[in-house]
């Protein structure tokens, strides 16, 4: 179970009185830091039904309960260690995990905590505009559930940075709460967590994509040979799934209302005049998070994931369902772009493992799609959705620098600097979505015109449940 100290845990923290001091030093700052930086206008006269974790094991997410933002018990959760763990891949494969860091990986692993730890307050920054604009009470409680998780998903990687780290790991902990997302002089680290969410469709295009993006790390980190990294991700990662859920359930809350408008306006008719998203609005949304969300993998060939893989710090999402764990002399035939075409190379799987989480994640993804599309099937519409090619749009990696169209067509970069809006948002789109987001709703039960309500509510709830609560 998890203790009721000023830091709800279940890590024995008041038997590190040094650890808990500093946390509870650490504490103030956090909650200045979400005054400051988290959802705006809904910090002290709302109350949110939200869930809390009362313990790690299954039924211990059955906690919901009303709780102002600020208010919200953020904790120190570790899934239940594994006896007798062993490192599952690497170098050290077969030696038993650690449980402190190794004085020669203490840079890459600070490095590695650090930047998942960014991700997470970023992510709140981005939406912190959203619930002016809800579609619903419904929504608005979810946009807060995936917020407040994204907090305690902080708390996880800076009880790491204290308890492991040192002075450094502290002086870290201070820096999550001081860069900010979109900041010219002191943004996030990864590129995706300073891109604008100011609309719904961003929004659940992010928690689809993005927050997948969270689930292929944190499977990978979970893997890690240093224990209690290993458990707190697994349980940062029964979180995830409600953020992607949130994302894949909002987009096909929104096929299903267009589909229903596109009938309404006659086939070839425009379902914007009758306030809907059309179906072209939406996958160019697609484009732009799925593009973002494939870069936040890094390089296709990395120096850094095969030294990770190697010191065993960072494996492959579900490593156990691989062969072999060593991969010392093993290939990968990787697509390169040379001379405008592409030619196909080996490269030493060790530094081609960005790529094969990347693979991973694209599955994934295109599972997702798939499933949308049986939405569009089902209403009889001839549209689908598809998942760019992943040289469109890329930033980070070989492709960067190069410029293609959505099905891997290379272009001049004039040709794709006249054609990106066909593919990518267009400030017109943004300015129409910004129209019909632009009262918040918040009857209990009502839904903007553009959504469809969800098949049920949370917790068994109704759908026209008060979810969110203001004081008077
Ligand atoms: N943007 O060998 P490279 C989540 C840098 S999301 C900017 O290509 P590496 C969440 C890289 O740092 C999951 N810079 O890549 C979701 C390096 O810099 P230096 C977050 C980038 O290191 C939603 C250089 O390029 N978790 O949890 O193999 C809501 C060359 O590095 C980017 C993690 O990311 C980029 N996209 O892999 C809330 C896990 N990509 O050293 C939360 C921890 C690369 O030259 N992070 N660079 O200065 C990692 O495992 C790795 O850092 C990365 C990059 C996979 C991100």
């Amino acid at each position: 179970m998890i203790s009721a100290e000023k830091i709800p845990n279940n890590v024995n923290l008041s038997s590190n009185k040094r650890l808990q001091r500093a946390l509870e030093h650490w504490q103030p700052k956090y909650i200045q830091w979400w005054r400051d930086m988290g959802p705006q206008g809904f910090q002290d006269y709302h109350q949110v039904y939200v869930r809390t974790a009362t313990s790690v094991d299954p039924d211990g997410w059955a906690h919901f309960e009303y709780v102002k933002l600020p208010e919200y018990r953020w904790g120190i959760f570790l899934a239940d260690p594994t006896p007798d763990r062993r490192i599952g891949f690497g170098d050290f494969f077969g030696q038993p995990v650690w449980q402190e860091v190794p004085g020669e990986f203490r840079n890459q692993l600070r490095r590695l905590i650090v930047t998942q730890g960014d991700t997470e307050p970023a992510s709140v920054e981005q939406q912190r505009l959203l619930g002016q604009r809800c579609p619903s009470m419904y929504d608005l409680r979810n946009l807060f559930q995936v917020n407040v998780e994204e907090g305690r998903h902080l708390w996880a990687m800076v009880y790491l940075l204290h308890s492991y780290f040192g002075r450094d790991g502290r002086d870290e902990a201070e820096e999550l709460l001081e860069r900010q997302s979109g900041n010219r002089d002191k943004p996030r680290i990864l590129e995706a967590f300073n891109e604008p969410i100011d609309n719904w469709l961003d929004f659940f295009m992010f928690t689809m994509f993005t927050d997948r993006d969270g689930k292929s790390q944190l499977m990978s980190l979970s893997e890690s040979s240093l224990d209690p990294l290993s458990r707190t991700t697994r349980f940062m990662l029964t979180e995830e799934a409600h953020h992607m859920f949130v994302g894949e359930t909002g987009i096909a809350r929104i096929l299903e209302r267009t589909c229903q408008l596109m009938k309404q306006a006659g086939y070839s008719g425009d379902v914007r005049k009758i306030g809907g998203i059309d179906i072209p609005t939406i996958q160019k949304h697609l484009n732009q998070w799925f593009s973002l969300s494939l870069d936040l993998h890094g390089s296709e060939v990395s120096s850094n994931a095969a030294s990770y893989f190697a010191n065993g710090l960072k494996g492959r999402a579900k490593e156990d369902t691989f062969d072999e764990h060593i991969v010392k002399n093993a290939y990968y035939n990787m697509e390169f772009f040379e001379g405008g075409r592409p030619v196909t190379k080996d490269v030493l799987m060790r530094n081609a493992l960005n790529e094969v989480l990347r693979d991973w994640y694209v599955g994934d993804c295109a599972a997702g799609v798939a499933r949308w599309n049986r939405i569009l099937e089902q209403h009889g519409m001839s549209d689908r959705l598809r998942l760019p090619d992943r040289k469109f749009n890329r930033h980070i990696g070989m492709y960067s620098g190069f410029h293609f169209d959505p099905n891997g067509v290379p272009l001049t970069a004039e040709q794709f600097e006249k054609r990106k809006h066909e593919w990518l948002p267009a400030p017109s789109d943004t300015e129409y979505l910004l129209s019909i987001m632009d009262k918040p709703v918040y009857e209990p039960g009502k839904f903007a015109n553009y959504i469809a309500p969800p098949r049920r509510g949370i917790n068994q709830q109704p759908i026209d449940f008060e979810y969110v609560r203001t004081e008077q």
